[in-house]
């Protein structure tokens, strides 16, 4: 029905509304305004930067009347919401995306020139928002983007780093330095609204102590606020614009101003700065456990901020359902609450306490709504990687949620259920046990995440089957294979294939002949193109695309680092954070080989070689040793091969810097192949390789993670593959510990890679021994068992290459087969088979 008008003269309500800014001349008008009032300058003091402001405060509006309509339009209908907790998004830049979900791209371009600015210029201007690692953070901003353009209630709920992902700075002999990422330092954020209305207490020590009705009653310690921030996330062509919620820590009383006027300036903002420290700064560890490579006051620190984070959240989601009026037993009805890794397990103790302690519910109904709201998807198989707390932090610092999880343990896994079905098992329980025995003892975080909810998901399939097999095996025979599944990863192709090449997304809606806003949202729509692998000037305007793209990429490079690159090279890419799974010592390795390689040529020989350029790109964990060497590695082995004057022009590396989403954006488009060639059954998924692979890039990879799914769908003769299997992966690494086979016999061409390296050939040798005698010693990561399928695998790729025509061919069928690939399909799987979640458009 109709709603009363809440206050004042409707009409005068009504006429003084402004809508969205639909054509240029109410674009540059709400331009200049804004160059005249918020930053209070004129045309003749306007920057690049001033105009970028002002620019992205005129689509900030246009984003904030999209968003309340869509806020208030779920709080009436009040349908089921999601809730994505991720400890990181990894958002990029957001101008440009507005602009296209907007629909509005044309408009600003327009209106922009016609203030005397260009559109590209401006672009450059936005700091990236880059609070996260890697793929489990950008894979989170690509569900944001789609459940907004698919129109599902969806929020996200994370931190705001006052410090992103460090920067990385290379010296001249090789070393990664890393220096902080004050992102929010130039001023005001336009992407973000301040709530400082909307805050909540969170807690930390003090004690617990139980009451005899099953409650607990936690007091004391330290009590901070959270305050919340939140971001706009535009659905593509939709007015839906969903929210992205980022907490940020204050002092709950500003200082002590007893120790103040005491004269004791230090201790009095002690414990303001406590409180200000949770959420100022990003952890830069991905895939090694926060306990083995920090100190005890960093792990306490990590420890605080996932608290921090899932208390608000949760105090946050549950005053939103109180408001609807149902009774708790039917919040599963209402709520559903995606755990993005384990890092916010502590949600499943958290909502008990809520329940319990504060609802006054008994524990088995507590944990019947627990376990029907919350899902847990899973990025790792990695044994380093699986979270663990010391039970003594965990006791110290959150008194309460121990004691709820060693009630959890009691009712699950020591005395009734388990015992029962396996009885006298005993290795079984302390297999399966949420404290892992030790000192201290730890609390395993994936198995709390295991038990505590609905459903667990991998990433890839294949990925899924050894969660289900290995780490989660036990679970899997007692709860039965229902709750375990598969979601495989997706990437957005608005930002992945219209944003970043916006010349092939043009030629797309050419040739389809349908609007970009159509296949955009229905990615499938690719197929359509497959026809035209066969139509010669169809191939060629995609070939000179590709040619344009690398074009880019050379002329960023040139006037970032000042390098000139050989664009009549084939673009050879591998992006991504640096680890030994991940093997970029692999890659290194086999570009040194081509190198010994081309030098023994004779001239002619050479002059059938094709040019190759090999990228790398990606940021070590500050404290990742091994990895840091490979960096240095790459950063010589470059240097001293690309002065060759012999090889000078077949041969060249570079190792781009300060890897980031809005580089990737550059180098994406401009491949001819890239590199995923982790060791089989590391990579859980991997997502730069679907980005590479919807913009017409081969794939040269293992069969690992989502390559295999890949392959299936654009056809294993349109990728390279090479290396073991992941079954035999166990067999080869037990060789090595017990029948070890030196290097010079196993692989002789890795073996005379390796004694180049020791020899100097790059610098002094010696720096590298530990890199090397990883290799050499238990190689667990088969470098020598893979290395010469690997070079096989890249003599393949000069091989195609030679007939370029069908080259092409295999290009154009890679994108036409990439449909399942799209972010969108991945979210309404979610949406449908976990969350039970609908879309609600807004209109
Ligand atoms: O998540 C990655 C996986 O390695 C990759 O295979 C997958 O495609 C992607 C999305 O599912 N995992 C990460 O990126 N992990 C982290 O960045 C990370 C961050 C903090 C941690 C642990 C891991 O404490």
């Amino acid at each position: 029905g109709k709603e009363k008008w809440p206050r004042g003269d409707e009409k005068v309500w009504k006429e003084g509304s402004r809508s969205v800014n639909t054509d240029v001349s109410s674009v540059t008008k709400s331009i200049v305004n804004h160059v005249q009032t918020s930053l209070a300058r004129q045309a003749y003091n306007l920057d690049n930067l001033g105009a970028y402001q002002a620019a992205a405060l005129s689509v900030r509006d246009d984003l904030i009347l999209n968003w309340n309509e869509t806020q208030m339009h779920y709080t009436r209908k009040a349908p089921k919401r999601a809730y994505y907790l991720s400890l990181e998004f990894l958002m990029g830049r957001t101008f440009d995306n507005a602009l296209l979900n907007l629909g509005l791209k044309d408009q600003y371009r327009e209106g922009v020139t016609k203030l005397g600015f260009n559109m590209e210029d401006l672009l450059e201007q936005e700091r990236d928002a880059a609070l996260g690692n890697g793929g489990l953070g950008r894979l989170a901003a690509c569900y944001l983007d789609s459940s907004a353009s698919q129109e599902l209630p969806v929020w996200g709920y994370g931190l705001r780093y006052q410090y992103g992902i460090f920067q990385q700075l290379i010296s001249p002999e090789g070393q990664q330095l890393e220096q902080p990422d004050p992102w929010l330092a130039g001023g005001e954020n336009p992407w973000e609204l301040p709530r400082l209305d909307v805050s909540y207490e969170v807690r930390f020590y003090g004690t617990a102590e139980r009451l005899p009705d099953g409650r607990a009653l936690w007091q004391g310690g330290q009590e901070v606020l959270a305050v919340a921030y939140d971001v706009m996330v535009p659905g593509c062509y939709t007015k839906n614009t969903n929210n992205l919620r980022l907490w940020e820590s204050k002092p709950k009383r500003g200082f002590d101003l007893n120790s103040f006027n005491a004269g004791d300036y230090e201790h009095a903002v002690e414990s303001s700065n406590s409180a200000a420290a949770i959420t100022s700064v990003l952890y830069p560890n991905d895939h090694t456990c926060a306990q083995s490579s920090i100190s005890t006051l960093g792990k306490e620190l990590r420890l605080k901020q996932q608290y921090f984070w899932t208390a608000a959240s949760l105090a946050d989601i549950v005053r939103r359902f109180k408001n609807i009026g149902k009774p708790f037993s039917e919040f599963p009805d209402y709520v559903a609450i995606q755990l993005n890794d384990t890092h916010p397990t502590l949600a499943i103790p958290e909502l008990m306490r809520i329940l319990i302690d504060e609802e006054e519910i008994p524990w088995g109904k507590a944990w019947d709504i627990v376990t029907n709201t919350v899902f847990y998807t899973n990025h790792t198989v990695l044994p380093e990687a699986l979270e663990k707390w010391p039970v003594p932090l965990m006791e110290h610092l959150l008194p309460r949620h121990m004691q709820i999880i060693y009630d959890i343990v009691s009712r699950y896994d020591q005395t009734s259920a388990v015992e029962k079905k396996f009885p006298g098992d005993r290795d079984r329980l302390a297999r399966m046990s949420l404290i892992e025995e030790g000192f201290p003892k730890q609390v395993r975080m994936a198995h709390l995440a295991c038990i505590g909810n609905r459903k667990v998901n991998g990433v890839a399939e294949l990925h899924s089957d050894l969660v289900r097999t290995t780490i989660l095996k036990d679970f899997v025979e007692f709860e039965g294979q229902s709750k375990f599944s598969n979601v495989t990863n997706g990437i957005t192709p608005r930002r992945w294939l219209d944003q970043c090449n916006p010349e092939l997304s043009a030629l797309i809606s050419k040739t389809l002949k349908v609007d970009k806003s159509v296949w955009l949202k229905d990615l499938d729509r690719l197929k359509g193109l497959l026809p035209y692998a066969e139509d010669a000037e169809f191939r060629k305007e995609w070939a000179a695309i590709k040619q344009r793209n690398k074009e880019r990429l050379a002329h960023h490079v040139e006037t970032t680092l000042g390098l000139t690159v050989n664009t009549n090279a084939m673009f050879d890419v591998q992006i991504k954070r640096l680890h030994e799974y991940k093997r970029q010592t692999l890659n290194i390795l086999g570009v040194i080989h081509r190198y010994l390689t081309l030098k023994q040529m004779s001239a002619a020989e050479r002059k059938k070689v094709n040019p190759r350029v090999v990228f790398f790109a990606g940021k070590a964990a500050p404290g990742y040793y091994i990895a840091k060497l490979t960096i240095r590695l790459i950063v010589n082995a470059a240097r001293i091969i690309n002065a060759d004057p012999d090889t000078r022009n077949l041969l060249t590396v570079y190792f781009l810097p300060d890897y980031s989403v809005s580089l990737a954006e550059v180098l994406i488009p401009s491949s001819d192949i890239s590199q995923h060639i982790s060791t089989a059954g590391t990579e859980a998924s991997g997502t730069s390789n679907m980005k590479f692979c919807l913009n017409g890039g081969l794939l040269v990879g293992t069969v690992d993670g989502a390559n295999i799914e890949i392959a299936e769908a654009v056809g294993e003769n349109n990728v390279f593959f090479f290396g073991h299997l992941t079954p035999a992966v166990e067999d080869l690494r037990y060789q090595h510990m017990y029948h070890p086979v030196p290097v010079e016999e196993k692989c002789p061409a890795l073996a005379k890679v390796l004694d180049k390296i020791s020899g100097g050939m790059f610098g002094d040798g010696g720096v590298y021994e530990p890199l090397l005698n990883t290799i050499r010693q238990n190689d667990y990561y088969l470098i020598t068992e893979d290395f010469d399928s690997y070079i096989g695998a890249l003599e393949m790729v000069d091989q195609a290459y030679l007939d370029k025509e069908e080259w092409i061919k295999k290009s154009i069928r890679t994108t036409a087969n990439m449909g399942k690939f799209s972010s969108d399909r991945a979210i309404l799987e979610y949406a449908e088979s976990f969350w039970s979640i609908e879309p609600v458009k807004v209109t």
